[in-house]
C-alpha cells in the first residue's frame, strides 16, 4: 500500500462501471494526484456507502468522484453524508434505459445537496474538475491544470492550421 495520502476518492456502484470510471483514474494519474478507487453501491451496500461518505473527510480525502448508472443514487446520497465536494458521473449501464435515467438521477438534486454532475460517461471531465478544485488551493496542481489547458489550446490551433493547409477557406487566421 502506498503511503501517499489519496486526495480523491473514486467510487462506483459496480465494477461494471469501471470501463467508464477508469478515465477519471487515468487523468488523475496524468496530473500526479493521488487517488483511491473502489466499489460502493447505494442500493447493494448502503451501510458501506454511509461509512465511506461519513469518514471520507477525516480520512483525508478532499474530493469524491462517484459514478453510477440507472437509478443512480450514489452521488446524491454520498453528497448528503459529507461536506466534501462530490462530482457525479452518470454511467450508461446495462440497466440504463438510454442514459437519461442516470443523468437525471444525478443531476436533479434538491436544493441544499449539490452534486457537480458531468456529462454521460464523462469521467475524464470529473477527474479534470477534481484537479481544478484541488488546484484552487494547491499551486502545483493549479499550474498543471493551466498547462493542460494550454496544451489543449495548442492542439486545437494545430488542427485549425491543418484544415487551412488542406485548402478550407479561413479568412480569420492569417
Ligand atoms: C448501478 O447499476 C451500477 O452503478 C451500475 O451502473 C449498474 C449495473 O450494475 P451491475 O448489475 O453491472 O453490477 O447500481
Amino acid at each position: 500500500m502506498s503511503s501517499i495520502q489519496p486526495l480523491v476518492g473514486i467510487i462506483m456502484g459496480s465494477d461494471s462501471d469501471l470501463t467508464v470510471m477508469q478515465d477519471a483514474a487515468t487523468i488523475l494519474k496524468d496530473f500526479d494526484i493521488p487517488f483511491e478507487l473502489t466499489v460502493v453501491s447505494a442500493h447493494r451496500t448502503p451501510m458501506r456507502m454511509v461509512e465511506y461518505a461519513s469518514k471520507a473527510k477525516e480520512r483525508g480525502l478532499k474530493v469524491i468522484i462517484a459514478g453510477a448508472g440507472g437509478a443512480a443514487h450514489l452521488p446524491g446520497m454520498v453528497a448528503s453524508l459529507t461536506s466534501l465536494p462530490v462530482i457525479g458521473v452518470p454511467v450508461k449501464s446495462s440497466n440504463s434505459i438510454d442514459g437519461w435515467d442516470s443523468v437525471l438521477s444525478i443531476l436533479q438534486m434538491p436544493n441544499g445537496i449539490p452534486v457537480a454532475t458531468v456529462a454521460l460517461n464523462a469521467s475524464k471531465n470529473a477527474g479534470i474538475l477534481a484537479a481544478t478544485i484541488l488546484g484552487a488551493f494547491d499551486t502545483n496542481i493549479g499550474n498543471k491544470v493551466v498547462q493542460y489547458k494550454k496544451n489543449m489550446e495548442a492542439e486545437v490551433l494545430k488542427k485549425a492550421g491543418k484544415l487551412k493547409g488542406e485548402g478550407w477557406r479561413n479568412d480569420f487566421d492569417h
